[in-house]
C-alpha cells in the first residue's frame, strides 16, 4: 500500500499521472459556492458578492485537476446553468443548512438536476453548509427535507449521490466530499 501510494503521488508531482475533470458548484443564491471555490483555491475566507457571471478556477486536489465553475445562484443566473452541463464530472450542490424555509425552493432545484438527462450519470455531492449556526438543521431532516433519505442504498439510484455536512467557513466536512468525488472520476 505505501508503494502504491508512493507511486501514484510520484507520477502525479511529475505531471504524469493527472486525471482532469470538469465540476459545477450548483446552488440557491447564498449557499456559499464562491466562499467554497475560493476556500479551496486559497485557503482562507473572503467576502463576495453575488455571483452574476460564471466564473472558473483551476484546482488540484489529490491527483485530479479540478476545473470548478463557480455559477450565481439566483434566479435568473439559474437558467443558464445548463449550458454548462456538457462533458460534466461531477455537481457539487450546496445547500445553506440555516436556512430551512429555503428546502422546498432548493429541493425543487435539487429535482430537475437530477432529472436533466446530460447528468444522469454524474456523481452529485450534496453539500449541508453553514453547521456553524446555531440554527441550522441536522443531516437527518436536511435528508428528509431534500428527499435524500436512501442515498447509502446505491441500488436505486442510477448515480452516486452522498449528503456532506459541512462548514466551509470553520474548514470542516468539505474535504470528505472532494475525496469521495475523486474517487468516482
Ligand atoms: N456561517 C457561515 N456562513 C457562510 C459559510 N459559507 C458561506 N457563508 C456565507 O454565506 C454568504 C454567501 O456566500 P457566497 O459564497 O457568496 O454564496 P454563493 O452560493 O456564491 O451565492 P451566489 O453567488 O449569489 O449564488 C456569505 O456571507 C458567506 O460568508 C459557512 O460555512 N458558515
Ligand atoms: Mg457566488
Amino acid at each position: 500500500m505505501f508503494v502504491f501510494d508512493w507511486f501514484w503521488s510520484v507520477l502525479s508531482a511529475l505531471g504524469l499521472y493527472q486525471k482532469n475533470a470538469k465540476i459545477v458548484f450548483l446552488g440557491l443564491d447564498d449557499a456559499g459556492k464562491t466562499t467554497l471555490l475560493h476556500m479551496l483555491r486559497d485557503n482562507h475566507l473572503s467576502v463576495h458578492f453575488p455571483t452574476q457571471k460564471p466564473t472558473m478556477e483551476e484546482l488540484t486536489i489529490g491527483s485530479i485537476k479540478f476545473r470548478a465553475y463557480d455559477m450565481g445562484g439566483h434566479l435568473q443566473a439559474r437558467k443558464i446553468w445548463k449550458e454548462y452541463f456538457l462533458e460534466v464530472n461531477a455537481v457539487v450542490f450546496l445547500v445553506d443548512t440555516s436556512n430551512p424555509a429555503r428546502f422546498p425552493e432548493c429541493k425543487k432545484e435539487l429535482d430537475s438536476l437530477l432529472e436533466a438527462e446530460e447528468l444522469r450519470k454524474v456523481p452529485f455531492a450534496i453539500l449541508g453548509n453553514k453547521i456553524d449556526n446555531l440554527n441550522s438543521v441536522t443531516e437527518e431532516e436536511l435528508r428528509r427535507a431534500l428527499g435524500l433519505m436512501q442515498t447509502y442504498n446505491q441500488a436505486t439510484y442510477a448515480r452516486p449521490i452522498e449528503v456532506f455536512m459541512c462548514s466551509v467557513v470553520k474548514r470542516i466536512g468539505y474535504k470528505e466530499a472532494f475525496n469521495w468525488l475523486s474517487q468516482l472520476i
